[in-house]
């Protein structure tokens, strides 16, 4: 395959309600897509770093700057180019890894339309429906919250992800037990709010009986989720840690997590993401499909990966009217606490043109 050029859009989209989490507070989702033009076939890629560095060191201008400034001339020196030649040819460049996932997704995407070949079975998708979780954010009060799981539950959701901080750990939690019961699968996420020294505060969620706890330490304190592991009886799952199958393979050895999120963008790709499936099945470490505020485009993605057969828990792959009234493909829409695994070749969705245009608020084209 041939790269002629590349459109990278920003994208900004209204979400439906505020998303606040232990890091801030999201109203829009502001996003880099890459379509990618091949003498074969074109792909979308959809890059996941948010506004601002909050929940990695990404953010949404570092990323166009990163991609055109260094990824993409490095791109263009390969000859016969295909998915599994980018990570190699970009591997020089440290981090900015939701670039280069977004970047190799495109490509990825190109590809298999070429082929014919749909993602998840590229991928090794062994469901054509995935279970659908979703994160609730942080609200300003305990009925509030409670409203807002409520109209989840109703849904059809099968499993309800609330976020954490401290001063809104235990008592949401315990409200939630309460009134919805404890028939309903229920973690937390604490995107690194909390200190090795909270341990024995954030063991009185175990009696709740969790699913998990997300991400309680910083990103780079594997040895406190080790030793959080030994204090509390909640599994241990991490997020924002897990950049790499290194860095996966490293965790479960340290006993830091015995359940790992896996999110594409943070980890530079799906086919890096499904080797950390696969060093977590060979680990019998269950694996969730993790979520950023996807459009369609990203979501689609992220639908196929969740059906392989490692992913055991319900991931963050939520309907598209979670996040916003009008998606810039065809929606997801949640059925039975479900999604549909896309069939059509690559990622098997593509934007609206209009809608797009709607949302877009800068677009550059980069000829190789
Ligand atoms: O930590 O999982 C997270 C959203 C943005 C950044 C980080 C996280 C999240 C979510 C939402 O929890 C997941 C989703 O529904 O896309
Ligand atoms: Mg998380």
């Amino acid at each position: 395959m041939k790269l002629t050029g590349i459109e990278l859009r920003v994208i900004e989209m209204p979400l439906v309600s505020p998303f606040r989490t232990s890091f801030g507070v999201e109203t829009t989702r502001e996003a880099v897509l890459v379509r990618a033009v091949t003498d074969e076939a074109e792909g979308w890629g959809e890059g996941v770093a948010m506004s601002d560095p909050l929940y990695s060191s990404e953010y949404v201008e570092a990323s166009v700057d990163v991609i055109t400034r260094f990824l993409l001339p490095a791109l263009a020196r390969v000859d016969d180019l295909d998915a599994s030649k980018v990570a190699p040819a970009l591997e020089k460049f440290k981090g900015h890894r939701m670039s280069k996932a977004a970047v190799e997704l495109a490509i990825l995407d190109a590809e298999l339309r070429a082929k014919g070949v749909p993602l998840s079975r590229e991928l090794g998708a062994v469901r054509d429906r995935v279970d659908c979780g979703v994160s609730v954010g942080i609200m300003d009060s305990i009925p509030e919250l409670l409203d807002a799981v409520g109209g989840y539950l109703d849904e059809g959701y099968v499993r309800i992800k609330l976020k954490i901080e401290p001063g809104w750990d235990v008592d949401p939690v315990r409200a939630v037990r309460e009134r919805f019961g404890d028939d309903v699968l229920l973690q937390v996420d604490a995107n690194t709010a909390y200190r090795r020294g909270d341990a024995r505060h954030l063991a009185r969620l175990d009696p709740f009986d969790l699913l998990l706890i997300e991400q309680p330490l910083d990103e780079e304190d594997l040895l406190g989720h080790a030793q959080l592991a030994e204090v509390m009886t909640t599994p241990i799952c991490l997020d924002e840690s897990i950049v790499s199958a290194r860095a996966a393979a490293d965790a479960i050895a340290l006993g830091a997590c015995s359940i790992v999120n896996i999110k594409p963008g943070r980890v530079g790709g799906y086919l890096e993401a499904r080797k950390i499936h696969d060093v977590c099945a060979a680990n019998d470490i269950p694996v969730w499909c993790g979520g950023m505020l996807e459009t369609g485009i990203g979501r689609a993605a992220n639908v196929a990966l969740a059906a392989l057969p490692g992913f055991t828990l319900p991931g963050d792959t939520s309907g598209s009217n979670r996040y916003y009234t009008s998606d810039i493909t065809e929606p997801f829409v949640i059925e039975n606490g479900t999604l549909p695994v896309p069939t059509g070749p690559g990622i098997g969705v593509v934007p609206d043109a209009d809608a797009l245009a709607a949302v877009t608020t800068r677009t550059e084209w980069i000829t190789l």
